[in-house]
């Protein structure tokens, strides 16, 4: 577990090559399959339970042009392997257990992000091919837009909702972590329809009064407001089985250490 200062450190060096490791110490690169199933199977008893890879050119395409998002690295290949990784409900149970167990993570300043970040830098660290890590938390010329991301994997698809919706899990996912490695990506990422073609947008009107009290109050509005925002999430009629439960919902609306600490 990293201090919250190495943490910030690592973030603050990040537009240098802090986190490309060093191919030279790599006696075979691991193939694409490798580096999916590893990450898969590492990942997953964190609550980080879905694993999905393209070709970072697919963002790199999507985000061409955009006013404040930066190209990711393609390694001077014409495909590079991108690795976008999210979680279910499933991530709570094992984050709170983490909670209880490391004072690191508790004290830190937000610790969700400090826990996605341990667990995919301990499971990424046993790879040796080089490889950059973006964390969805990461700000200004580290920022990666995971929904442009989700989208371009053909994971889930943006939605009028500023979410991603998944055709199973529809929005009830967090998109944590984008991986890219110095490996020829075999799948280009799909095309698939986006979930939302067809439906009646029950969204709309939640929407529209959520958009409201974000004009009014900005960002705050989340924490405040969260209810409103809620019930944009609720009016999807896709993945209503995969909603999280009372107490992640609040915590994730509303970043209430306290009710936080009352779980462990
Ligand atoms: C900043 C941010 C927000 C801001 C958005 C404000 C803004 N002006 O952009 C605020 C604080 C309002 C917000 C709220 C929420 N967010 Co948010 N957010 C992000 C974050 C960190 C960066 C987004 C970004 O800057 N993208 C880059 C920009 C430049 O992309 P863009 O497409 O050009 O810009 C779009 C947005 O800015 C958006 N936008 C513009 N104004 C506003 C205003 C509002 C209110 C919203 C929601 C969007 C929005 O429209 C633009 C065009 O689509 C992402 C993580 C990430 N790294 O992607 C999570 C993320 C998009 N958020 C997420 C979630 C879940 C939420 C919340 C539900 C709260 C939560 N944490 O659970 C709420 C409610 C949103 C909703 N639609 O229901 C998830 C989405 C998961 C999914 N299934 O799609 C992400 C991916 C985080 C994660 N770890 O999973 N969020």
């Amino acid at each position: 577990m990293q201090t919250d200062r190495s943490r910030k450190d690592q973030v603050s060096a990040s537009s240098s090559d802090a986190n490309i490791r060093d191919p030279s110490a790599s006696v075979a690169a691991p193939t694409r399959a490798k580096i999916v199933s590893h990450l898969s199977a590492g990942l997953a008893p964190f609550g980080l339970d879905f694993v999905h890879s393209f070709d970072v050119h697919r963002y790199n395409a999507a985000v061409q042009g955009h006013r404040s998002l930066l190209e990711l690295p393609g390694f001077g290949r014409t495909t590079a392997l991108a690795v976008l990784i999210a979680n279910s409900r499933a991530l709570w149970s094992p984050f709170l257990a983490a909670m209880r167990d490391t004072v690191a993570l508790r004290e830190a300043a937000d610790p969700l992000d400090a826990y996605v970040e341990s667990s995919v830098r301990s499971v990424v660290a046993e790879l040796t091919v080089r490889h950059e890590v973006y964390f969805a938390s990461e700000r200004e010329l580290r920022r990666v837009s995971m929904l442009h991301a989700a989208d371009a994997s053909g994971f889930a698809r943006r939605s009028p909702m500023h979410l991603a919706v998944h055709p199973t899990l529809g929005p009830w996912f967090g998109l944590r972590a984008l991986l890219v490695f110095d490996v020829e990506a075999t799948e280009r990422g799909s095309d698939r329809p986006s979930p939302c073609v067809g439906c009646a947008m029950p969204c709309a009107l939640p929407l529209q009064q959520a958009l409201a009290e974000y004009r009014r109050l900005g960002e705050a509005s989340v924490k405040s407001g969260w209810s409103s925002w809620l019930a944009v999430r609720d009016a999807c009629p896709i993945g209503r089985e995969h909603r999280y439960d009372a107490e992640q919902i609040h915590y994730h609306y509303t970043k209430d250490r306290s009710a936080l600490a009352r779980l462990l």
